[in-house]
């Protein structure tokens, strides 16, 4: 139940800047005292009905002139988002008569609300779990559908049932054990290890290593990789960005030389959210800026996840070529044969034959499609069965939790083995309780709640 003794809280909901309309929220036991102090309702009520939306205008302080016509609605708890009492003003989307309303909200008794404080009354009150407070700040910001979709499904609750279901399996097992802890001569009667090892084995096990998987999955659609060009002077790199991003963002002219600055973009494939950096093609440059651009192409380089390598299969390869090759090191590459509309010089897959090559024309735009499937291919690796839509993808905070349960599983499962007594096993299995309670937020410690709500936006 909320906590009645909470300070009331408020903070303005929308963006900052000029907009339509601007919405200012407030939530705690004060909310609605507020709202009557200050709001005065076209047609005169005895009392605000919950969930009803009112039109008039706000008047701080009697026979004062309106600051604003409002639309104004109280909701009364515990069917709020934060399960207090909650009321919303739908101003006019200016800051200034935001701001001004808000001050006089403050005076009125409610205090301003910090980042994300929202969202962690919801949490502490038991309307959400800590996955789906986690949900919210990524459907804010989530970059593509996909992206969106997994913060959905993660906020309808997808990834706090999965959870529950193996929690209830591990707390049956406890119950079990603490039997058995009671009455230690029939021990392994009651344990019954073949049965629990089963359990463990089929029905948690599995779970969690599926719930791993779909997190680094998850990552690339939430996340997204960044993607680096690089390639020598002229070979056709900022063609190629454009022809990706479909339009011309990076001047392309015949010299070489013509990029000096890397050049950061952002575009969709497939569905990952990919930050792509056009560089300045690397040789051994006189000129100072041209150094430093080379300097700055190499420190991104070391950034990416990603590395297109372009080389122009119309001229025969060079010595700075196989140079570029080896200096990716280990990183992910795909080497683009660009310029295949001119006639062909070089067959690379001879030259570079591990790693897989696209031929493509930056500048007639043929083959960018090729390029596309290949990056996706690459990153995702064997997802072709993930389906963004309806797995639910933990995020690296999740991931920790659950290989720690696995690992605890794998020590219970070896305890089982070697029949070690009831106890051990009991220790063994509340830790690994308390990693997948920390996921859903029932062992959380205050420090990581604190860093998980700070990184929403005040008012949300
Ligand atoms: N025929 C043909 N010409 C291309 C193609 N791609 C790029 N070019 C030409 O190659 C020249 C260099 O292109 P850029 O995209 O500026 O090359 P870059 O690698 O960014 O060059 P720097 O920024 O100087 O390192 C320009 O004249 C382009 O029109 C292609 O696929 N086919
Ligand atoms: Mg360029």
């Amino acid at each position: 139940m909320p906590d009645l003794h909470e300070p009331t809280i408020a903070a303005i909901a929308t963006p900052p800047g000029p907009g339509g309309i601007g919405i200012i929220r407030i939530s705690g036991p004060e909310s609605k005292s507020i709202l009557t102090k200050l709001f005065k309702p076209r047609t005169k009520l005895k009392q605000l009905s919950s969930h009803k939306l009112y039109y008039g205008w706000i008047v701080p302080q009697e026979n004062s002139p309106p600051l604003d016509e409002v639309l104004a609605v109280y909701m009364k708890a515990p069917s709020t988002y934060t399960r207090e009492d909650v009321v919303e003003i739908h101003c006019h989307g200016s800051f200034i008569i935001l701001k001004e309303i808000l001050s006089h909200i403050f005076l009125a008794g409610a205090r301003p609300a910090e980042q994300g404080e929202f969202t962690k009354r919801a949490f502490l009150n038991g309307r959400i779990d800590l996955t789906q407070a986690e949900a919210v700040i990524e459907l804010l910001n989530a970059k593509t559908k996909e992206g969106l979709d997994i913060a959905v499904n993660q906020l309808r609750g997808n990834l706090h049932s999965e959870i529950e279901e193996v929690r209830d399996i591990l707390v049956g097992i406890k119950a079990i054990l603490e039997v058995a802890i009671d009455f230690p001569e029939d021990d392994v009667d009651i344990i019954d290890p073949d049965k629990r090892k089963a359990e463990i084995r089929e029905k948690v096990m599995p779970v969690l290593q599926q719930l791993i998987l779909n997190s680094d999955r998850g990552q690339i659609f939430r996340e997204g990789i960044s993607i680096v060009i690089i390639g020598k002077p002229n070979v056709g790199k900022s063609s190629l960005l454009n022809a990706l991003l479909k339009k011309d963002r990076a001047i392309v002219t015949e010299i070489p030389g013509t990029t000096r600055d890397t050049i950061e973009e952002y575009l969709n494939i497939h569905g990952i959210p990919i930050k792509i950096v056009d560089t300045a093609g690397i040789r051994d440059a006189e000129g100072a800026v041209e150094k430093i651009g080379i300097q700055r192409s190499k420190e991104k380089l070391e950034e990416a996840d990603l590395v297109l390598l372009v080389l122009d299969s119309s001229s025969p390869l060079q010595q700075e070529d196989y140079d570029l090759h080896q200096s990716i090191g280990e990183k992910q590459i795909l080497i683009v044969a660009n310029k295949n509309d001119i006639s062909k010089k070089e067959s690379f897959s001879v030259n570079f034959p591990h790693t897989p090559t696209i031929p493509l024309s930056a500048k007639t735009t043929e083959g960018i499609k090729d390029l596309e499937d290949a990056i996706f291919e690459q990153v995702t690796d064997d997802m072709s069965d993930w389906d963004p839509g309806c797995s639910s993808a933990p995020n690296i905070r999740h991931k920790s939790s659950l290989e720690k349960t696995l690992l605890a599983c794998s020590r219970i499962m070896r305890g089982l083995e070697e029949n070690i007594p009831a106890d051990l096993l009991a220790i063994e299995l509340q830790s690994s309780l308390d990693s997948l309670g920390d996921i859903v937020g029932y062992t959380t410690t205050e420090d990581v709640l604190d860093k998980i709500f700070a990184e929403f936006c005040i008012g949300k």
